[in-house]
């Protein structure tokens, strides 16, 4: 959590250039987690999802009560050590899950204006 929290004040900071990417935040999964479970990204910023756990997981985005829309995180089985990085273009609040254990594993993307 302190860490998502420098990451946004550096940003509001204006440390990052004009047109600068930022740096990927990056978001653990495992059994049965998200880590952490919820993040702050710029708009045009990526998320690495990456599987620190012993078993394959899936991220795909959902609506709030958990339905699962892959429209923005289209989900792929990802083994041990695998990861997938998304880019979030649309400024809002993006709850995804793991297709495989929907009800153990959700996490919370929010996309800000940078
Ligand atoms: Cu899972």
């Amino acid at each position: 959590m302190a860490l998502v929290t420098a990451a946004g004040a550096s940003c509001a900071g204006g440390i990052t250039a004009a047109g600068g990417k930022a740096a990927t935040t990056t978001v653990r999964l495992g059994e049965y987690f998200f880590r952490p479970r919820v993040v702050t990204v710029h708009v045009g910023q990526a998320v690495r999802f990456l599987n620190a756990g012993r078993i394959e997981h899936t991220v795909a985005d959902s609506d709030a009560t958990g339905n699962i829309r892959s429209r923005i995180i289209r989900p792929r089985p990802l083994k041990r050590g695998a990861s997938q990085t998304v880019v979030f273009r649309r400024a809002g609040v993006v709850h995804y899950l793991c297709t495989f254990h929907p009800t153990l594993m959700k996490g919370i993307v929010r996309v800000v204006r940078g």
